[in-house]
């Protein structure tokens, strides 16, 4: 990691980034390659299929919602710092100490306090304390996961907010209805407090919004169904699926705030929406992009099939070539003294591979019963996007591999 020269901080070790420092501790599990991500704003890259996208998105909600004199009501924030505060990505949003999404093993952590952002609804409660009452955030979120085609330890989201008020929703008369009502209690429709029929409203616009957005993007022959869900910072909670390939696929997650999230951040007399999306998912559905490595690709190849000047020209990514894969397995006994989990593993293994890393399954796991150990083996595929690979190349990448599981991990090869 970045060791600066600086007497203060010599001897501490540290990342520094962005101007800040963040000391070390027993959090940090954050390595040089995934801080390589932060400041890459592919999402604001000219000609990028998630820029397209991220357009076509704004433009969208910039010519819906429209205020008295002609201006576009929701304001965009796409460049805000991916490092967040843990009270950012979690506590604000009344997710429970407990949770499983703020584990070590699941999120990129600078140190106890501070995180690569887990979702783009990290920086909801800041803005709407800062008197924002319409927005949306776009950027890269960072979570760590299984390697497939679909999986990368850095995507990209869209969230958005629409508080309202009494006043905003009834111009002329405010008092026929408040947004309150003090005699209802939580169901599973509606939380308690708020006013049903406009809880319903806002329900109603909320989906609205979300399928039109739906058919903008897609065609209006997209068939999408909704699916109630749960989140811990709105209720009632919806995911959007939209049918892809014959299979039914989660593009986004949504809801009413809970209400002392507003109250926390001052929006007392308010009744809002949210939702978050995933970009890649719908990049790769809407272009045919078959792997979610190639969002992060320099090649021209890929690059110039999205140089287009109106982002709604229709684009059908056409694959440069494809070049055979070539998997090893490795086999190793987990340490019996020190714990072990399999994302450790994988960012090793991604640390150490890079793009060549396709895909990574553990395909056997035993114990034994005389030994007491447990026994592991993965399956790592490589490729490479532009060109084959050679057995001898990929066996020396194996064989760091293997070291370097063996020297950080405690692990001992079969
Ligand atoms: C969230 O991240 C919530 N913050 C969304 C939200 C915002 C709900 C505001 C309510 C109000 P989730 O983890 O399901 O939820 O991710 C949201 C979307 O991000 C998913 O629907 C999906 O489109 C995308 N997504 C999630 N995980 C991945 C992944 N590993 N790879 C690609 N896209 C992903
Ligand atoms: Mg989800």
């Amino acid at each position: 990691r970045h060791l600066s020269s600086n007497a203060k901080s010599k001897d501490i070790p540290h990342t520094a980034i962005g101007g800040c420092h963040y000391p070390h501790d027993d959090w940090t599990n954050v390595s040089t390659k995934m801080l390589s991500y932060v400041g890459r704003n592919i999402h604001l890259q000219n000609n990028h299929p998630l820029s397209l996208i991220r357009q076509r998105i704004v433009q969208f909600f910039h010519k819906t919602f429209i205020g008295r004199t002609g201006n576009a009501v929701f304001s965009v924030y796409d460049n805000l710092n991916p490092i967040v505060t843990v009270e950012e990505n979690f506590d604000s949003l009344l997710i429970p100490v407990d949770h499983p999404s703020r584990k070590k093993s699941d999120c990129y952590y600078l140190n106890q306090n501070h995180l690569l952002r887990a979702h783009t609804t990290a920086h909801q409660a800041r803005l709407m304390s800062m008197g924002l009452n319409n927005f949306l955030i776009v950027g890269d979120v960072y979570r760590r996961d299984e390697i497939d085609s679909t999986h990368y330890p850095v995507f990209h989201q869209v969230d958005a907010v629409r508080l309202r008020t009494a006043q905003d929703l009834f111009p002329l008369d405010a008092s026929i209805l408040s947004v309150f009502d003090k005699g209802v209690e939580r169901t599973e429709e509606t939380q308690e407090h708020y006013n049903k029929e406009i809880s319903c409203l806002m329900i109603n616009e909320m989906k609205k919004t979300l399928e039109m957005m739906a058919s903008e993007l897609f065609g209006k022959d997209v068939k999408t169904r909704w699916v109630s869900a749960y989140f811990p910072f709105t209720h009632p909670s919806f995911e959007l699926e939209i049918l892809h390939h014959d299979k039914w696929m989660e593009v986004l997650g949504c809801g009413l705030i809970e209400q002392k999230i507003l109250k926390t951040a001052g929006a007392v007399n308010h009744i809002g929406w949210a939702f978050g999306l995933g970009l890649e998912r719908l990049a790769m559905h809407l272009y045919e992009i078959p792997d979610i490595r190639l969002f992060w690709s320099e090649d021209l190849g890929f690059l110039s099939q999205f140089n287009v000047e109106d982002p709604r020209t229709p684009i059908k990514y056409k694959p440069v070539s494809i070049y055979p894969p070539c998997s090893n397995d490795i086999s190793f006994w987990l340490p019996q003294d020190a714990p072990f989990a399999s994302n450790d593993f994988y960012d090793l293994v991604r640390n150490i591979g890079g793009d060549l890393i396709e895909q990574v399954n553990l395909i056997d796991e035993f114990t034994s019963p005389k030994k007491k150990m447990t026994s592991h083996c993965y399956r790592i595929v490589y490729r490479h996007m532009e060109r084959t690979l050679t057995q001898e190349e990929v066996n020396v990448i194996h064989k760091d591999i293997e070291k370097t599981a063996v020297n950080e991990l405690k692990v001992t090869i079969r």
